[in-house]
């Protein structure tokens, strides 16, 4: 696979997928962020994502921002007594030499008012806050319905 450089991401809007290759923001390094169609807008989307923190600080994902939500939160499915709930999550801890995944039965962006329908092999930016590391936005490559991860190659393990 190719791993492009983080500055295509200039052009992300108008690219095809990136999603696959890892975006760097200091010592945080974020990859395999995506997402699953939408049958409408009535319901919310969801972001998924990898995050590596090759420092030596900890650090925590505070925020997540994107124009195609009006109302981008941070979940966190909790499953008591057999029962799955999705409590709002103030913040995902990323701890020093790490490695944290946003995924399916875990921590996850929940995509509130969703502005357009999520079309598969289309994608969409969404801008992450670290509260050490500051922003970065990186590209979200929108998977099929029933997606259960981010359809890359695993092969840089
Ligand atoms: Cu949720």
């Amino acid at each position: 696979m190719n791993r492009l450089l983080a500055a295509t991401l200039l052009s992300l809007v108008s690219s095809p997928v990136l999603a696959c290759d890892a975006v760097q923001l200091g010592t945080i390094e974020v990859e395999q962020a995506w997402s699953r169609a939408s049958i409408g807008t009535s319901r919310p989307g969801v972001v998924y994502l990898t995050i590596r923190n090759a420092g030596t600080e900890d650090d925590a994902l505070v925020s997540i921002d994107t124009p195609i939500s009006g109302m981008p939160m941070l979940h966190e499915t909790v499953v008591t007594d057999g029962i799955a709930s999705m409590p709002h999550a103030m913040e995902v801890p990323v701890p020093a030499d790490a490695t944290v995944a946003l995924e399916p039965g875990g921590y996850h962006g929940m995509l509130m008012d969703l502005t357009q329908v999520l079309k598969e092999g289309e994608s969409f930016p969404v801008t992450l806050t670290f509260r050490n590391a500051g922003e970065v936005t990186v590209p979200v490559s929108v998977q099929g319905v029933g997606a259960t991860d981010a359809g890359c190659s695993e092969n840089n393990g």
